[in-house]
């Protein structure tokens, strides 16, 4: 049975939204932010020593890393669904993605929040941080043109993988320069299996706002 070790207001939402796209056995496991740091518990530690989330365990596996947890939930629970063939020219792009969601888009995302907090928001920083930024999102924004999903057009576990971006560029940058971005986070939050996540799981403060 999979355990989905899942932190409240996180990444993980998207492992739950996985497991019910392709219809996989899973349970559940919910942990609370702190309230002041807003960090993860130290419950959490004793599952993968970095504390993170998503962590999920099989058996005697435990697997960190949203992208990494994606690609082992498909390869032995996905029976074909939302990956392309391995070898085909879409598995390098899906690989590509699947990488990026979790690299180069988050990275500016995660400074910008980061430094937005310091006395001065992080003021030297500032204009390579918004260039970077404007960089990366104009990157996707130009991907998603005139398309519904990042790879062939087709949905897949790498569509699930930058949703978390999607959710969460509206915290640090207008989704009104972004209307592809913000049609895409649309489209995941409408599929079927997002909602059966949301209500299997805790109120979850980035879906959609109904
Ligand atoms: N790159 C990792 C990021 C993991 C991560 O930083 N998760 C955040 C939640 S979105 C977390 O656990 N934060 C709580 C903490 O750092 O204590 C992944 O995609 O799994």
């Amino acid at each position: 049975m999979i355990t989905v070790h899942h932190l409240v207001h996180s990444r993980s939402q998207r492992i739950i939204w996985l497991c019910e796209e392709i219809g996989a056995d899973y349970e559940i496991v919910t942990y609370q932010r702190d309230p002041i740091t807003n960090l993860a518990p130290p419950e959490l530690e004793q599952i993968h020593p970095l504390g993170k989330s998503p962590v999920i365990t099989d058996g005697d596996q435990t697997i960190i890393e949203s992208g990494a947890i994606i690609d082992y939930l498909l390869r032995h629970y996905g029976h074909g669904q939302l990956s392309p063939a391995v070898g085909s020219v879409e598995h390098e792009h899906y690989l590509q993605w699947l990488h990026y969601g979790e690299s180069g888009a988050i990275l500016p995302l995660m400074l910008k929040l980061y430094t937005s907090k310091l006395p001065d928001g992080g003021a030297t920083l500032k204009p390579r941080i918004s260039d970077e930024l404007g960089r990366h999102l104009g990157y996707v924004e130009q991907s998603l043109e005139g398309v519904d999903w990042l790879v062939a057009n087709r949905f897949s576990g790498a569509d699930i993988q930058l949703s978390f971006v999607a959710e969460i560029t509206p915290l640090l940058y207008s989704l009104d320069d972004l209307p592809n971005l913000a049609a895409f986070r649309d489209r995941c939050q409408n599929r079927p299996a997002y909602r059966r996540a949301l209500a299997n799981a805790e109120p979850y403060a980035y879906g959609p706002k109904i």
